[in-house]
């Protein structure tokens, strides 16, 4: 095994009271909430990209991380140091998973058919050191937004050629992702959208963002995948209007154009606040649709606009992401960090801490969030409070055995209603704080 991380150790669980920082507080794999293990309840993944390449670039200033493993960076050698830094910063956490882009795994050349082979080496490898590890793909997307010629986007170019691209490249990161053993397959529309209407036909775009979706699934299925596709909602961000802008909008589409038995959502925190929405939002309305299929667990910080991608911290969000997630029987997928480091934490204990802070924060999440189910009080008061529907004039609205006519001789004979009840919103937080802090 490689040894970039030798002076750091195994990660184990030592509990709250622990203050060794190479430790989990709340994270205890083996420990069972609601009948599975903390392990099966949070299969968290390690996103390629951020973890292994993000090395604190941005629009003002130049790497602050090492992340070249020892080669020189943009090269196959420095690929495969990746694939051996990854797995034993994975191994070294206990993580089951790994998420990936095409351009994530090597080095882009100018021509595809390069490209493609570079893609073939690289998974060879990642294979070799999948074997005598439990380590697997949870989802590997297509990156259709960084190379020029998506300037318009993919599925939404007004290209054909640059579409055919697009194709080729869903075609091979699916391919890789079925080879890896992938759960899922994630469309993230970041160029999926536009700028202005002086230029764009929209329903063109969105009718080709379809097409290829559908092509995609026949060859995913062809091939075998029988996981799920994924539509990653944001509402801007690289382009001023996508097309993705929350779950809703994305669950519509999927369903307009019969996509919805293939499609899931995965959703991000940090997209959902930026489409003004809390995280819990969006994962509400994407688990009523049965469609919660996996999460990119990160946070944004709501004084800046954009899209920080920081370690989740937020209990609060973490404890109410999971009460989604109980409620919802679980994911297909998993909670990939999609998060990256602050610019200052840039030595390789930071990319440790970090991963200890995000997965003790969801394992205090769940923790939370399975005592509140537990506790009682929040379920009874949301089922009390539409008690009225459940007989009389409202059990026949429920059951569509009545008519506006009847429902406005109802209304006259009370002549006026009673209010509708306190919404008790203060007593029910008192309560999430009661269970957080006892
Ligand atoms: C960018 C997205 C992206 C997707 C995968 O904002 O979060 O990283 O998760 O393409
Ligand atoms: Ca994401
Ligand atoms: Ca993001």
């Amino acid at each position: 095994m490689s040894k970039f991380f030798e002076n750091i150790p195994q990660i184990k669980y030592e509990g709250p009271e622990s203050k060794n920082p190479f430790a989990f507080k709340y994270y205890d794999p083996e420990r069972v909430i609601m009948g599975k293990t903390m392990a099966e309840h949070l299969p968290f993944a390690m996103a390629w990209w951020h973890n292994l390449g993000a090395a604190g670039t941005d629009m003002f200033g130049r790497d602050t991380a090492d992340k070249s493993f020892g080669q020189e960076k943009g090269t196959m050698a420095h690929a495969k140091a990746k694939v051996d830094a990854g797995f034993e910063f994975m191994q070294k956490l206990g993580i089951k998973y790994f998420c990936f882009h095409d351009v994530d795994l090597v080095p882009e050349a100018d021509d595809i058919k390069e490209t493609n082979a570079r893609l073939d080496e690289l998974s060879d490898y990642i294979l070799e050191k999948m074997k005598g590890t439990d380590i697997k793909c949870l989802w590997g997307t297509a990156n259709m937004f960084s190379n020029p010629r998506f300037m318009n986007g993919a599925g939404s170019t007004n290209s054909a050629d640059v579409f055919c691209f697009a194709a080729a490249q869903v075609k091979k990161a699916l391919d890789i992702t079925v080879k890896l053993g992938g759960r899922g397959y994630v469309f993230w529309g970041g160029r999926e959208g536009y700028e202005t209407l002086l230029n764009t036909d929209v329903k063109f775009e969105q009718e080709n963002i379809a097409k290829l979706m559908r092509l995609a699934v026949d060859y995913g299925r062809s091939i075998g995948f029988t996981g799920d596709f994924y539509i990653e909602p944001k509402p801007k961000e690289p382009m001023k209007h996508q097309y993705d802008f929350d779950a809703a909008t994305a669950i519509g589409f999927v369903k307009q154009y019969g996509l919805d038995k293939d499609f899931k959502m995965n959703i991000e925190a940090n997209h959902a606040t930026l489409a003004g929405h809390t995280f819990q939002h969006d994962l509400r309305i994407s688990a009523i649709n049965g469609m919660l299929g996996s999460i990119d667990a990160n946070q944004g910080d709501l004084l800046l606009g954009w899209d920080t991608d920081e370690f989740p911290f937020n209990v609060y969000e973490a404890t109410m992401c999971m009460y989604e997630v109980l409620k919802a029987g679980g994911l297909t997928g998993g909670f990939n960090f999609d998060s990256k480091n602050r610019r200052p934490s840039y030595t390789f204990e930071d990319m440790f801490y970090a991963f200890i802070l995000g997965m003790d924060t969801f394992a205090l999440g769940l923790i939370k969030a399975a005592e509140i189910i537990e506790d009682g009080r929040i379920d009874q008061f949301i089922a009390d409070r539409y008690a009225s529907y459940k007989s009389g004039i409202g059990a026949k609205i429920r059951s569509g055995e009545t008519t506006l006519a009847e429902l406005a001789a109802y209304a006259d004979k009370l002549g006026a209603p009673a209010l509708p009840g306190s919404g008790r919103q203060e007593y029910l937080e008192t309560i999430v704080n009661n269970i957080l802090f006892r």
